[in-house]
């Protein structure tokens, strides 16, 4: 590839989303969802388009069990997961609740093996080949992850995920569960597993440290198949990969990439899940932060008038979004002010629009301003 070439990222587009808002998201610390809003997430997400949904254990609670066997009897386009430990008890529950596939993990650290289960290796492939063989004859999809496989030791992982391999299942999965992972790290480890492995790979990761977005795309990019977000992001602690923010990431490198989905439900569903988590959107949020399409300097807004793709990456209408052109303000500059005159019927000639705006920027120093305050002013210059 030249320097000056566009790197293509066609081949990327084959990933999957597992949408885990009914499970990672009900981790959140203000997460709890009633069954009818379980059904509203649910079919939201399902119309946008993600291939996955993931859902809470059966074995959580009573309506756990109930809720998720509804969904999955919805009849909706996404598959329905559900999330298990290794145990023959919740994968009988899985099957009875008629999910097409489980999502089950065992914690594999030696941080978390300590205090979690105290198995060897050994012990958990065997556990694992059970619950495997039952899976099996009840033609459910699965998927094997081990938890915390970022401070498990690589031998560790592609001995347990060789093992899983072998045993014919579709996924295995590898989560940052702690949200330590660099991006570094995990095209290191997603390529080496990529290579021990024939079965398709998932990507979980937790945000603590900042990295869950672009350590998804890393494992995208070293052969990942199939990538867990949640609406907003929320899930345990701080969360992990956000939907709109991987969906950012993506399609400002190519729209292609996600044109698969219904991207003007974001915003319904980044204020669907605010409001029942009763959580605002950031102001920095990718795509639906209320700042995320706003242009205030001079330079910057005269250059988005002239051609938006000056300072954006991402088309705000992509995503039913208007882009914001801030004007009441010191830092803004005579293109602006014209474009507002304009966009008021009013004609201002370059020396009206310019002397507007040194009208205007000194206003701005001694108060703030709003548009009404600008208007005000136009109109002045148009008696
Ligand atoms: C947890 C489990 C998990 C599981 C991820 C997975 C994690 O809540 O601790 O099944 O891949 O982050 O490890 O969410
Ligand atoms: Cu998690």
């Amino acid at each position: 590839m030249e320097l000056h070439d566009r790197p293509s990222w066609a081949h990327l587009a084959h990933f999957q989303f597992v949408e885990t808002t009914l499970r990672e998201g009900e981790q959140f610390a203000t997460a709890h969802f009633t069954s009818e809003q379980r059904l509203t997430i649910a079919r939201a997400l399902d119309e946008f388009g993600v291939e996955y949904l993931e859902l809470t254990s059966p074995a959580a609670s009573p309506q756990s069990a109930h809720d998720l066997a509804t969904i999955a009897g919805m009849g909706l386009r996404t598959k329905i997961l559900t999330h298990i430990r290794t145990h023959m008890q919740d994968a009988r529950l899985a099957v009875e609740s008629g999910a097409q596939g489980v999502n089950m993990l065992f914690a594999t650290s030696e941080q978390l093996r300590r205090v979690s289960h105290g198995r060897t290796l050994d012990e958990i492939i065997e556990q694992a080949q059970d619950v495997v063989s039952y899976l099996q004859q009840h033609d459910v999809e699965i998927r094997f992850s081990c938890e915390d496989s970022f401070r498990t030791p690589i031998e560790d992982l592609i001995r347990i995920y060789t093992a899983m391999d072998s045993m014919g299942i579709a996924r295995v999965g590898l989560a940052d569960t702690v949200g330590i992972a660099t991006p570094r790290q995990i095209t290191e480890v997603v390529s080496v597993v990529r290579q021990a492995v024939g079965c398709d790979i998932e990507f979980h990761g937790h945000n603590d440290s900042g990295c869950t977005i672009a350590n998804a795309f890393c494992a995208l990019e070293a052969g990942a198949t199939h990538i867990d977000v949640s609406v907003l992001g929320i899930g345990e602690r701080n969360g992990i990969t956000p939907l709109g923010g991987f969906i950012a990431r993506l399609a400002s490198l190519d729209p292609q990439l996600v044109s698969r989905y219904r991207l003007d439900m974001l915003p319904y569903l980044d204020e669907l899940i605010s409001d029942l988590v009763g959580v605002p959107i950031p102001f920095n949020n990718y795509i639906t932060g209320t700042a995320a399409f706003t242009h205030k300097a001079g330079l910057h807004t005269k250059a988005v008038l002239a051609d938006p793709t000056s300072y954006e990456v991402l088309d705000p209408a992509m995503f039913g979004k208007n882009r914001t052109v801030a004007i009441a303000h010191r830092l803004t500059g005579w293109h602006a002010i014209a474009e507002r005159a304009r966009e008021l019927g009013i004609t201002l000639s370059e020396t009206q629009a310019r002397a507007a705006t040194a009208r205007l920027k000194a206003l701005a120093d001694e108060q703030a301003l709003d548009v009404d305050d600008i208007d005000e002013l136009l109109y002045e210059y148009a008696e």
